[in-house]
């Protein structure tokens, strides 16, 4: 067996690359309205997503009550694609500002525990759809 190159054994010495998840947002599919699709993410620390502008009228933002310590919280602009690295493991909250109250709301959970306890106090439609994210994860 030939001796592999040093420029490739360095490459191999490197972690795995990190991932680009792609989140679609959307008016209305066949789980509901006002929704994102996948509702629900399990990433690697150093992943990132792309909320992609399917169909008009929305963001991504992170929710307060819902942002691991030490994160740093996000909003982009409504209709833009927007790409978004997830360093710090935790239970990631995202919100549509527009739809908020309408329950367009996902879960990026980053690392390998368990999704965090839902907390008290979130607009009653986005509290459910939580839920219900919640209930359909392993
Ligand atoms: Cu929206």
């Amino acid at each position: 067996m030939k001796p592999i190159p040093l420029a490739l054994a360095a490459l191999f010495a490197l972690p795995a690359w990190a991932e680009v998840h792609e989140v679609r947002m959307l008016n209305r599919n066949d789980q509901g309205p006002m929704i994102y699709e996948p509702q629900f993410l399990r990433i690697a620390p150093g992943d990132s997503v792309r909320f992609l502008p399917t169909q008009p009228g929305h963001n991504a933002a992170t929710i307060d009550e819902m942002l691991p310590e030490g994160a740093a919280p996000f909003r982009s602009k409504i209709n833009q694609e927007f790409g978004v690295a997830f360093d710090i493991p935790g239970t990631y909250g995202i919100k549509c500002s527009p739809h908020y109250a309408m329950g367009m709301v996902m879960v990026v959970q980053v690392g390998d525990d368990a999704v965090a306890t839902i907390p008290e106090g979130l607009p009653k439609r986005a509290a459910d759809r939580f839920q219900s994210i919640v209930e359909g994860v392993e």
